[in-house]
C-alpha cells in the first residue's frame, strides 16, 4: 500500500478544498469518509475539513514475528501489522464509527482503549474481540489533541509490552499551521528473556517487565527503524513536525533531538504551547507534538535522553538534513560516524547479512563473524583504539600488531569483559590508563569483535568462539592482566 507523502500533509485549512480528500478505495456510507491510516513514520494528510463529519476507522489486529534488532526476532502484537499501530487522523467534533478486526491467525483476544474517547474504558469494553471476529462502536471526538490508543485486554501490561499502541490525532478546529514534513515516532520499552541483541527469537520476559528492567527501548518498534536508509529526511530551511508518542508500558521518555531546539512543543499533546525547548517529557501512555526548523545540514539524532537507553538499549533515530551549510549557524565538521558508530549503519551491508543468516557465532563462518564484528568494533572500540586499530599515542594502545593482544586470547577476552587498568606493556611501550569493562556485550558479540580484531591489521588470525567468551565470563570480574 502507498502512503501519502508527509509533504502532502501540509495542506492548511484555509486553502483546503471544500470537498473531502480522497482517502481510500473502500466505500464509505454517503455523508461519511473512511479514515486513511498510515504506518510510522508517515502521517495521514490533514483532513482539510472545515466541518465535522462521520468517519469510519477500520483497524486490524495481527500477531506477527518481526525483527526487533539485527538477527533478533520477537512476536509482536500489532494494530495494523506494525509497531507502533497505524496513525489515525480525524477532526474535532467528528463522529467515529470504529471497527476493530482481530485476524483469524491471532491466538489472543484484543480490544482498544483510545485516549481520545470520552466513555468507560475509552472503548475497551465495547471492542473486546476474539480471534477471527470484528467489533464496532461509535464515539464523538469531543476534545482536540494528540492521543495514545492501546490494547487493554488482560494481562494489559503484556499486550502493551508486545507493541499494542499507536496514536490518534484529533485536529483542532482550523487545523495546525502548515509545515514541510510531518512524521510519526513512537517510543516503547521491551522485555526479552535474552540480553540486548542476543540473537534468535526472543520470548517476552514477564518478570523483567514487572521490574521495569527493559532490554530494549526503541522508536517505532525496532532498532534501526529510524536509522541508516530509514532515517527521517528534510532539507535545510524546512519545517518539521513530529508527532511523538510513548506506548510504554513502563518508561517515561525524555525526548530530545541532538543538535536541534524545539521551536514549539505541544506538551502532552494538548494546546498549551511551549517554545524553545531542549528535551520534552513524554509520559507512558502520553504524547507530544514538537516542531522545529532545520537550519544546518547534517544528521540529527533522536534519543531518549535517559542516555543509556539510547546507546545501550536502542532508543536512537536519525533525521538527515540535506542542503547548503550556513557557517553562521554552525561551522563545523560532522562527527556522527563515531558518535553513532554501528548504529548509523544499521540495516546496511555485511553486518545485516551476517546477522540475518547466522544468529550466533557458532553458526557463522569466520568471514561472517568478522563482518559482524567489524560493525560492532566501529560502535564499541574504534572511539578509543581508532578504526584502523592504531590507537592514539600515550592514550590508547594499538590493537594493530599488538604483542599483548596476540600473546593470549583468553586474556584479551577478559580485557573486553572486565576492562583493564594500567600499567601494561604493548610493543615495548608502557601504558598506564583505564579501559572500561564492556560486559554489556553478549558472548557472540565479544567473539565476533575479537575475531575481527585478530583477523585484521597483521594480527594472529585467531578465531574466537562464544563458548570461549562464556568460559572467561563465568570466571568473573577480575580485570585480566591488571594484577601487578
Ligand atoms: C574508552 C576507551 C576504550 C574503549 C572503548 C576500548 N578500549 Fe581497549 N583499551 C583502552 C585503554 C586505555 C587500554 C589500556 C589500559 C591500560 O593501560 O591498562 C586498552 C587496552 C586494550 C587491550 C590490551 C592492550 C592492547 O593494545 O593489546 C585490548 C586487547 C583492548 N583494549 C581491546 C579492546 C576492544 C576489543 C574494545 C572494544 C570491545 C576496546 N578495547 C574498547 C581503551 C579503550
Ligand atoms: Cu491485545
Amino acid at each position: 500500500m502507498l502512503f501519502v507523502l508527509a509533504s502532502l500533509a501540509c495542506q492548511t485549512v484555509e486553502d483546503a478544498p471544500s470537498s473531502t480528500p480522497e482517502v481510500s478505495s473502500q466505500q464509505a456510507a454517503v455523508g461519511s469518509v473512511v479514515a486513511e491510516l498510515t504506518h510510522a513514520p508517515d502521517v495521514p494528510a490533514a483532513t482539510g475539513r472545515t466541518q465535522p463529519t462521520k468517519v469510519v476507522v477500520e483497524l486490524e489486529v495481527r500477531e506477527l514475528v518481526m525483527p526487533i534488532a539485527d538477527g533478533v526476532e520477537y512476536t509482536f502484537w500489532t494494530f495494523g501489522g506494525e509497531v507502533p499501530g497505524q496513525f489515525i487522523r480525524i477532526r474535532e467534533g467528528d463522529e467515529v464509527e470504529f471497527h476493530l478486526q482481530n485476524h483469524p491467525d491471532s491466538k489472543m483476544p484484543h480490544n482498544i482503549d483510545l485516549h481520545a474517547v470520552t466513555g468507560p474504558g475509552g472503548g475497551a469494553a465495547s471492542s473486546f474481540t476474539a480471534p477471527g471476529h470484528a467489533s464496532q462502536f461509535t464515539f464523538k471526538a469531543l476534545n482536540p489533541g494528540l492521543y495514545v490508543y492501546h490494547c487493554a485486554t488482560a494481562p494489559v501490561g503484556m499486550h502493551v509490552a508486545n507493541g499494542m499502541y499507536g496514536l490518534i490525532f484529533v485536529e483542532p478546529e482550523g487545523g495546525l499551521p502548515e509545515v514541510d514534513h510531518e512524521y510519526y515516532v513512537m517510543q516503547g520499552d521491551y522485555y526479552t528473556v535474552g540480553k540486548y541483541r542476543e540473537k534468535g527469537l526472543q520470548p517476552f520476559d514477564m518478570q523483567k517487565a514487572i521490574e521495569e528492567n527493559a532490554t530494549y527501548v526503541l522508536f517505532n518498534g525496532s532498532e534501526g527503524a529510524l536509522l541508516g536508509d530509514n532515517a527521517l529526511k528534510a532539507k535545510v530551511g524546512e519545517t518539521v513536525r513530529l508527532y511523538v508518542g510513548n506506548g510504554g508500558p513502563n518508561l517515561v521518555s525524555s525526548f530530545h533531538v541532538i543538535g536541534e531546539i524545539f521551536d514549539t512543543v505541544y506538551p502532552e499533546g494538548g494546546n498549551n504551547l511551549n517554545h524553545n525547548v531542549q528535551t520534552t517529557l513524554i509520559p507512558s501512555g502520553g504524547a507530544a507534538i514538537v516542531e522545529f526548523k532545520v537550519e544546518a545540514p547534517g544528521t540529527y539524532v533522536l534519543v531518549d535522553h535517559s542516555i543509556f537507553r539510547a546507546f545501550n538499549k536502542g532508543a536512537l533515530g536519525m533525521l538527515k538534513v540535506e542542503g547548503d551549510e550556513d557557517l553562521v549557524v554552525y561551522s563545523g565538521k560532522e562527527v556522527d560516524s563515531v558518535y553513532l558508530a554501528d548504529k548509523a549503519s544499521a540495516n546496511s551491508g555485511e553486518k545485516a547479512v551476517a546477522a540475518a543468516e547466522g544468529l550466533s557465532s557458532g553458526d557463522l563462518t569466520p568471514a561472517a563473524q568478522k563482518a559482524a564484528g567489524e560493525a560492532l568494533f566501529a560502535g564499541t572500540c574504534s572511539t578509543c583504539h581508532q578504526a584502523d586499530g592504531a590507537g592514539m599515542a600515550s592514550v590508547f594502545p594499538p590493537l594493530a600488531g599488538s604483542d599483548y593482544l596476540n600473546a593470549d586470547v583468553n586474556r584479551a577476552i577478559g580485557v573486553v569483559l572486565n576492562g583493564l587498568s594500567g600499567p601494561i606493556t604493548v610493543n615495548g611501550t608502557e601504558w598506564i590508563s583505564v579501559m572500561p569493562p564492556m560486559s554489556q556485550l553478549n558472548d557472540d558479540e565479544v567473539a565476533n569483535i575479537l575475531t575481527y580484531v585478530y583477523g585484521s591489521w597483521g594480527n594472529s588470525g585467531a578465531i574466537v568462539t562464544a563458548d570461549e567468551v562464556a568460559a572467561v565470563r563465568a570466571k568473573g570480574g577480575q580485570p585480566a592482566g591488571a594484577a601487578h
